[in-house]
């Protein structure tokens, strides 16, 4: 089978040492300008809504306030170096161009293949270290490489699964959106297309600004989700999705 392997240009090593305790997000820029913040990581828990249905397990919730997304996002937009070329997947042997910027971040080493297309981590910076470190502060779990796509209005995400080989299946694949809000959905394996052989109503999610859904397992088994075109979406968006890789893939 034909491989197209996605060469990311990485920024510069640009890691710091992970910051132990919670900074503002003014403070990431590096650990000598954090300020002892004397807060118990779940002193001012985050309001959790649970979004259920067969085999589908989810968590949302407002993860930074506006202010801090706002900050996060104009952070990113300055260390996240994308891929400059066309992506490139594969669907049933054929191959379709990725209508978006994307970027992979995380472990030294870390391969994650997609749709047939290897991609290897870049260094975490800084920033993306701090949006991990506080999705781990609030969910427990911890994560070692994030895809990150970059959207307007016009770019959507085709139904998939994440369900590749080499992801850790028990641990969640945590999304967090930063800039325009968009629509979210999920739909049923058995339930997809004409001939699908089920009737279950798809799940429809509004992803916010600073917010973050957890999709836990087995979601990703049975449930696709896809990401509409909304043309009259006219800001960016920075979606994050943190992964737990088990081993580098093959
Ligand atoms: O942009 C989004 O919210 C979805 C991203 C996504 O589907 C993925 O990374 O697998």
């Amino acid at each position: 089978m034909e491989k197209f392997v996605r060469k990311q240009s990485c920024p510069d090593d640009t890691e710091t040492t992970t910051p132990s305790k919670k900074l503002k997000p003014e403070e990431i820029e590096g650990k000598e300008e954090a300020v002892d913040a004397e807060e118990d990581d779940f002193s001012d828990p985050i309001p959790w809504q649970k979004i259920e249905s067969e085999g589908l397990d989810c968590d949302y919730a407002l993860l930074f306030t506006k202010h801090e997304a706002d900050h996060l996002f104009q952070k990113l937009e300055k260390e996240v170096v994308y891929s400059t070329e066309e992506a490139k997947v594969q669907v049933f042997g054929k191959v379709y161009g990725i209508p978006r910027k994307q970027a992979t971040y995380g472990d030294t080493g870390l391969i994650y293949t997609y749709s047939g297309v290897p991609r290897l981590a870049c260094q975490w910076t800084p920033t993306l270290k701090y949006i991990r470190d506080s999705v781990t502060k609030v969910t427990g779990h911890t994560f070692n490489f994030v895809l990150i796509n970059y959207e307007d209005g016009h770019d959507h995400i085709g139904e998939h699964r994440d369900d590749e080989r080499e992801l850790d299946p028990l641990s969640p694949i945590a999304s967090v959106s930063l800039g325009a809000v968009r629509d979210f959905v999920f739909r049923h394996r058995d339930a997809r297309g004409k001939q699908s052989s089920r009737r279950i109503e798809p799940v429809k999610l509004v992803l916010a600004h600073g917010s973050l859904l957890l999709m836990n397992s087995p979601t990703n088994t049975f449930w696709y989700h896809s990401l509409p075109v909304r043309k009259k979406v006219l800001l960016p968006r920075i979606n994050l999705t943190f992964r737990r890789i088990m081993s580098t893939g093959k």
